[in-house]
Order: C-alpha cells, then structure tokens, then sequence
C-alpha cells in the first residue's frame, strides 16, 4: 500500500480528521446521509427500496436487508438468491454478510440452500446469536428454526443453464477457471453517523460444492465501520479472499484516503504483488462517513456498474477501471 505512505495525509483536513477517528480520538462527523451504493445494475432498485425503508422509519439495517432482498428475490438475477445458478451439481447454495458498523459486528451465512433471502438470515445470525457466521445444513437449520419457508431456488431458466453448462463436454470448471460472475454488494450510511455494508450472492456459477466465497467472510465481501465507512466487494472470491478486500478499503480510508483512492490503491496492490491480477475479475465500492464513495475495477472485461442514491436521485454509473 505504498501510496498511502507517500502522501501527507495529515497535511489534510479531511486525512486528520480521518487518522484521528482511526486512532479512536475523534468521531467523525457525519454530515451527508441518507446514501446508498450498490454493485450492478440490479443496485438501483436495492438502493431505491432501501432509500423506501428508511423513508418510512426503518433503521439503516432494515434498509440495507430489504435493498438486498430486491435481487434476491428476483429470478432475472441469476447471481443472487432465487433464480441464482447453481453449482456443479445443480445445487443453490447461497452466501451472505451483513455487518453493522455501529456494534461493529458482523452476520454471515454460507452455503445456505432451499432460503432464498440469506442477507435475512445473516442478519438473524447477528442479532439473535453470539455467533458471526453459520454455514451448511446449518445455517439451514438456523433459517428454519427463524420461520423462513424451504423452496427451491432453481428456476427454469437457471436448470437449463446448469443442464447446458453439464452437457457440454468442454464445460468450464473451477478446477480450471471462473466464468460467471455478479452478486450485489451494498453499503449505506444513514446520515447520522451509522454505517452498514451487506452482501449477497449465489456465488460463482457451476462451483465446485461446499466453496465458499469472499462474500460471507466479514473483511472480505463486507466491512462497515463507524470511525470509517464501509466497502463491498463483488468478482472472483478465490482471488479476492486472498486481499481480505473490504476490511483493507477501510483501512485506506481510515489512513486519510478518500474512498475512491482507497478503491484503486487496493486494485493497484493486488496487481503489484500478482500482474495476473489485471485479468482478474475484482470490483469494489465505497463510502465514508462524509457520503463521498468510490467504485473500481481492473481494466478488462469485468466492469463495474454500480448504483448510487442520495438526496432521492438514483444513478446508475461506470466505475473508474484501473489502468
Ligand atoms: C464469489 N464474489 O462467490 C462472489 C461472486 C461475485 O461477481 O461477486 N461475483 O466469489
């Protein structure tokens, strides 16, 4: 993270005050809000009904978890909840994150299979558990035990992807390389000085069973932090993972790093340290505790559009590719 080092943040109003909220001193004041930042063009609709939510006096959590819901729930999303692609074996399994950045605490479910709705579940995980993470049969058992409904999450069309992608003797598999990707990563900031970053995916299609992602690891798919801001992450988990991406966006922005420098000085290390990197398949969003975001990508084919909604516009925009 050699950028950081070079730059005097201190010299900076905005870096001063970030370093001090870092070193637990000063709270940063938070004087935009609400905001919401979403992965993907199905961002816009999530951040217009958490926009909805918290409208009508829902808390930052409630609008987060119903934004996220939008896609799940909606079988054109093939990457996230009902409708999501399966893995090898034709199976949905689910991964999601919710982490509050008030408490500084965190949900996750992964693996989650027949519940189409796991950012609900990973936040009852939060709530209702001394636990931060459930995976499998039982983080299965966890959502039926909290009343959700078992279904199959398959559609047709999802089926016939999976049949197809079977059929074909050349298939693509992760014992070689990823092919789908997508998911939504979501982070919003209230305006009062909370923060709260969710995910939630069905992962990277035709997966080898029992892979987990980036997604549901806190650090990884999602870190909020009150002194800081927040990020998400969406792309190739098996390679973000490795840069625990979320947690090291926050980081730079609590080093005086405006959201967007912190985006692309990430980007810019995971290529230092592997050029394969720019081939990568790795996005990520941002947003500090003044509103201002950030969004990135490497510069190939995987490019981020991502949604923004503040003071009741809702954008759609292309993230800034790393060149
Ligand atoms: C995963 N990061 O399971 C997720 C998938 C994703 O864009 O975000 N794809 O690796």
């Amino acid at each position: 993270m050699e950028p950081i080092d070079r730059r005097d943040f201190m010299k900076t109003v905005a870096g001063g005050a970030a370093l001090a909220a870092w070193d637990g001193r000063v709270a940063m004041p938070a004087s935009t809000g609400p905001v919401f930042l979403s992965t993907w063009e199905w961002g816009k609709a999530a951040n217009e009904r958490a926009a909805e939510v918290f409208k009508n006096g829902g808390s930052l959590l409630d609008a987060i978890e119903k934004g996220i819901n939008v896609p799940e729930n909606d079988p054109n999303v093939t990457s996230v909840g009902y409708g999501g692609l399966p893995n090898a074996e034709g199976v949905v399994e689910l991964d999601a994150a919710i982490m509050d950045g008030r408490r500084h605490r965190a949900g996750s479910v992964c693996n989650l299979h027949m519940i189409k709705n796991p950012i609900s579940v990973a936040r009852l995980v939060m709530e209702k558990t001394h636990h931060t993470t459930l995976a499998g049969e039982g983080a299965f058992r966890f959502a039926l035990k909290m009343g959700f409904e078992p279904q199959t999450l398959l559609t047709p069309q999802s089926l016939q992807e999976w049949q197809k992608w079977k059929a074909d003797p050349h298939h693509e598999t992760f014992w070689l390389t990823p092919e789908n990707h997508d998911t939504i990563g979501m982070v919003g900031l209230d305006g009062k000085g909370d923060v709260v970053a969710g995910c939630s995916t069905s992962g990277t299609a035709f997966k080898i069973p029992g892979r987990v992602g980036d997604s549901p690891l806190v650090g990884c798919g999602v870190y909020a932090d009150n002194n800081v801001g927040a990020a998400s992450a969406t792309g190739d988990g098996d390679v973000m993972t490795n840069y625990c991406t979320s947690i090291s966006i926050v980081h730079l922005m609590a080093r005086g790093a405006s959201p967007q420098d912190a985006c692309m000085d990430l980007l810019g290390h995971m290529v230092k340290t592997d050029p394969q990197n720019k081939k990568a398949a790795v996005a990520v969003i941002a947003i500090n505790m003044r509103g201002e975001t950030g969004a990135a990508c490497m510069n190939n084919l995987f490019h981020l559009k991502y949604a923004v909604w503040r003071n009741g516009e809702s954008q759609l925009l292309e993230s800034v590719k790393l060149i």
